[in-house]
């Protein structure tokens, strides 16, 4: 297999590339990649290797439908053409992935657009993790004017909570930095709660870093809007047809490293939060309601359904 699409799975893999929405674009640049450098002679064999790499980055992390949606839409393309020059499919391949690029800075674009519209001055916001559509949000308010502040968890235990401090920072916004622990805590004080989606079910329930689910429960508790800010193609068809989204475990060193032995120690990546735990899904359609999002998906990306 290309050294393009190992070397992607392997850094997806360590985290040196997170967040839903730069492990999809780092896999279909390196399906492209894959794609350019092709040594097959058919069809059959070019298509060959483009899903031997599909299955590779697929098991780089299990909780990843935007990347999933990506690379099907692109094999698609490729199993859909009458065309049968592998230097044309290459070119398929290409077209395929960076209109999938255009598309989703599109609805990231969007997304900050509308979100924006939420934040007032004086604005009080909780975020949990690193997610790049809702820090595009927040930096989207503030090229706005809005002045406002944000509270960051520092997301035990690969602390991803530090990258969205630092990227607040940067950006001029006043950032406080809580342990997760301290969540119930600082509740009270919050305004809106804005967390990103790494996947939405058929029923609405929205997968997002382990944590996400204890903050909506302590913002329903305060009785503080809670909203996912998403990108529609992190649905995941498969949950329309019975599978449950697989939740990802990692390894326990993340949590203690050099831990006594016999110690269980459990890592998962995600939890669920219920649709009725969620104001609103902040997406390219709108704030949409958790309930609606398979009628949405319809009308915007019936393709996801074909998969
Ligand atoms: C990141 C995480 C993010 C979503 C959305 O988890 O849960 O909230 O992926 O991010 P990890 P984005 O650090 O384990 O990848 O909005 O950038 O797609």
């Amino acid at each position: 297999m290309s050294d393009s699409v190992q070397g992607t799975a392997k850094r997806i893999k360590r985290l040196e590339i997170q967040g839903a929405r730069n492990v999809a674009i780092a896999a279909k640049k390196a399906m492209e990649t894959l794609a350019s450098q092709a040594e097959a002679h058919s069809k059959k064999d070019f298509l060959r290797e483009l899903v031997k790499a599909k299955e590779a980055l697929f098991a780089s992390r299990a909780t990843e439908p935007l990347m999933r949606n990506a690379l099907r839409l692109i094999i698609n393309r490729v199993e859909k053409t009458e065309e049968r020059n592998v230097k044309k499919l290459a070119d398929i391949v290409s077209e395929a992935s960076q209109q999938f690029l255009a598309d989703l800075e599109n609805s990231t674009k969007k997304i900050a657009e509308i979100g924006a519209r939420r934040i007032k001055n004086d604005h009080v916001i909780l975020t949990h993790c690193h997610s790049s559509t809702v820090t595009n949000l927040l930096k989207r308010a503030k090229h706005e004017g809005r002045n406002f502040e944000v509270i960051c968890t520092e997301t035990r235990p690969m602390f991803q909570g530090q990258t969205t401090a630092k990227e607040m920072l940067d950006l001029g916004i006043k950032t406080t930095f809580i342990a997760d622990s301290a969540i119930r805590f600082f509740m009270n004080q919050v305004d809106l709660v804005l967390v990103g989606a790494d996947a939405i079910t058929s029923e609405g329930n929205v997968i997002n870093k382990i944590g996400t689910s204890m903050v909506a429960l302590a913002a329903q508790e305060s009785r503080t809007p809670f909203y996912v800010v998403s990108e529609l193609l992190k649905f995941d068809p498969a949950t329309m047809y019975g599978d449950y989204e697989k939740i990802e475990e990692r390894s326990p060193n993340e949590v203690w490293k050099n831990a006594p032995k016999d110690l269980v120690i459990r890592n998962p990546a995600f939890d669920v939060t219920r649709r009725d735990f969620i104001h609103g899904i902040i997406c390219e359609e709108g704030i949409i309601s958790p309930h609606s999002i398979t009628e949405v998906m319809h009308r915007k990306y019936a393709w996801v359904f074909e998969y």
